[in-house]
């Protein structure tokens, strides 16, 4: 009787540490159809995309590589008939709304110690904020596919 007592007691407690582990969690921003474009030797810089959808109001405040100095969040806006690419900070994501960087935004390393090659798989780390303050970190496997890929 005692001894069951105590194992109740136990198991409860485990179950509740395991909601506070798992309650950031519980913030979800899910990746989809992640993809870098292969580089050829001497550029220094390169384009990844991906859809992003989070499970409630955030933002996407930054991103990194171990392929290249810097992970830069972009958007592309026509300036008369040339198409320029501007670093901003954040990209938001409206709840439960599919965001694409699969284009005017993406992400874009800079400074690539390598070229991309095809076929490879690169670790890529988002960085992605709540109202609340807290980041969630999403760590990516991201393929890398032709240059000539769309
Ligand atoms: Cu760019």
């Amino acid at each position: 009787m005692k001894n069951q007592t105590i194992r109740k007691t136990l198991s409860s407690l485990l179950f509740s540490s395991a909601i506070l582990l798992t309650q950031p969690v519980l913030a979800k921003t899910t990746v989809s159809d992640a993809w870098a474009r292969a580089t050829v030797t001497g550029q220094n810089m390169g384009g990844a995309y991906m859809t992003l959808k989070s499970d409630r109001e955030a933002r996407l405040i930054g991103a990194s590589s171990p392929v290249s100095e810097e992970v830069q969040l972009h958007t592309m806006t026509m300036e008369g008939q040339q198409m320029v690419m501007q670093q901003v900070r954040a990209i938001e994501l409206p709840a439960n709304t599919t965001v694409a960087l699969t284009g005017q935004y993406h992400l874009m390393f800079m400074g690539l110690k390598a070229p991309l090659k095809e076929g490879t798989v690169i670790p890529v780390t988002l960085k992605v904020k709540l109202p609340s303050g807290y980041v969630e970190t999403i760590l990516l496997q991201v393929p890398v596919k032709a240059l000539s890929t769309r």
